[in-house]
């Protein structure tokens, strides 16, 4: 039998290890393959570290850093699989180590907070406000006021346990050290993520009081991005796969698709990487390239999540193989690309390249992963679109048919994730009509009340009915 080959760390080079000036909240295979990618590839990279915490448990970090944080990105084309060590992340740590979240924030020498912390823990009410009754945010209001008259972050009963709320326990610490201002880069998939991402933290400031806030207003830049890279989750033929063509074991590699793309919006007044020379794009208004990427992009994974599934698929290049999914793409990109119109966006050419992003069966993007979190990521994907084309004079039945495709996954009994569980479930239980407005209505109240969007939405259910028992689509 053949030895176990050595871990990549101790079967490499040492790397050098950047000084940490990037706290990250989300330690994740999405931040792993984008932003630990443009920070290894800027010119200046051997000035950035980037210490990245975890959300709910602890073993991403645990795992990592039993290899010096270092780990292999496969990019997977088409045509075959690349391999690179990404070591620009220098400290992985557990989200709940608040402590340790403290003391670097409050650092000099820490420039910026990167997110990736998903759509659905900014909180937000249906209609984009802070939801200040949502479970942990209210928790965590309770637990930063607890803070705030004396209690310590080692002391972890009573602390935060949202990302956004540790957060904003951290920049308290910040502002006591007197170590100035700071950016928050939220890159997760949400329009307009930095102004969603300060309204949530100043939400949340001011459970801590004593004019918090208010030091965040002055010294906290949000920058927006859009960010677009399709990471799949790493599976253990991946694993297995890294060992055999690199020679060593590697406990956390990632997979990606060779495309990536970072638009960002915004200052940093502590500085930043030179992002832009790794291919990042700055520009002065982000919402264009946003709305090109959330709705042309998201949109149609979650139109694939859903009507792939109740046609049996089980990833996106499969369900986009199914002329009948690929019709209610194409047909949702028609409807938005109405809404897309700025200069330079050139809206074929992005078409073009998602079929065939989308199309590459060599990345197996399971479909169960987009599904989650619905909710939040209808309210972005759909309901502008919808609310566009109606405000426009036209039916918006493209965006009609992706909610149509998430009431009957969620009717038809399949597994889901999504903040609002409790809702989606009591909303299915109704009848008929009542059903298609009750689920309606946790994604977008205004579409909820508009008889006729209801009555649309209902007449396109049962559209991607495999069985002869559903009632079939009458449009
Ligand atoms: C996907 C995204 O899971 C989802 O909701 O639509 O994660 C998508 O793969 C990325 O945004 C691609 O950049």
């Amino acid at each position: 039998m053949n030895a176990a080959p050595p871990a990549l760390n101790r079967s490499l080079k040492p790397l050098p290890k950047p000084p940490v000036r990037i706290v990250h909240l989300g330690l994740g295979a999405f931040h792993r393959s984008h932003q630990a990618w443009y920070t290894q590839h800027a010119p200046d990279a051997a000035e950035w570290g980037i210490a990245a915490f975890t959300g709910r448990r602890p073993d991403a970090a645990a795992a990592l850093s039993r290899q010096d944080c270092l780990y292999t990105l496969v990019e997977r084309s088409a045509g075959g699989d690349s391999f690179e060590v990404i070591g620009s992340i220098v400290e992985a740590v557990d989200g709940a180590n608040i402590a340790r979240l403290c003391e670097l924030v409050a650092a000099k020498e820490t420039a910026i907070v990167t997110l990736t912390i998903t759509e659905a823990a900014y909180g937000l009410a249906a209609d984009g406000t802070f939801d200040a009754g949502a479970p942990g945010a209210a928790d965590d209001l309770r637990a930063l006021s607890a803070a705030a008259s004396g209690g310590t972050e080692s002391g972890v009963a009573g602390m935060p346990g949202t990302p956004l709320g540790r957060l904003v326990l951290a920049l308290a610490r910040r502002r006591d050290s007197g170590s100035g201002p700071i950016a928050v880069v939220s890159c997760d998939n949400l329009s307009a993520n930095g102004e969603v991402a300060r309204r949530a933290v100043l939400g949340l400031a001011s459970g801590w009081g004593s004019g918090l806030a208010g030091w965040i207003e002055a010294n906290v830049s949000f920058v927006s991005t859009s960010v677009d890279r399709i990471t799949p989750r790493t599976t253990e033929a991946d694993i297995a796969e890294v060992e055999e063509q690199c020679g060593y074991s590697d406990n956390s590699p990632v997979v990606a698709e060779p495309f990536r793309n970072w638009v960002l919006s915004g200052d940093f007044p502590a500085g930043r990487p030179r992002w832009e020379e790794a291919g990042a794009v700055v520009v002065g208004d982000i919402e264009p390239y946003e709305n090109r990427k959330l709705w042309l992009l998201n949109g149609s994974h979650s139109i694939l999540a859903y009507a792939g599934q109740l046609r049996g698929h089980a990833t996106v290049a499969d369900a986009l193989a199914d002329p009948l999914c690929r019709k209610a793409v194409e047909d949702f990109w028609d409807e938005a690309a109405r809404h897309l119109q700025a200069e330079g966006l050139d809206i074929p050419t992005y078409r073009q390249a998602l079929l065939e992003r989308f199309g590459n069966a060599r990345i197996a993007h399971r479909l169960t992963q987009i599904a989650a979190d619905a909710t939040t990521k209808l309210r972005m994907r759909a309901v502008p679109v919808m609310t566009a084309e109606r405000a426009d004079g036209r039916s918006g039945a493209g965006s009609a048919l992706m909610l149509a495709a998430w009431i009957d996954y969620v009717t038809a009994g399949n597994d889901f994730q999504d903040p609002l569980a409790a809702e989606i479930e009591a909303a299915v239980s109704l009848d008929g009509t009542e059903r298609v407005q009750g689920l309606l209505r946790l994604v977008s109240a205004a579409l909820a009340d508009d008889p006729d969007v209801v009555a649309l939405v209902a007449r396109l259910c049962g559209s991607f009915a495999t069985t002869p028992a559903a009632t079939p689509a009458r449009t």
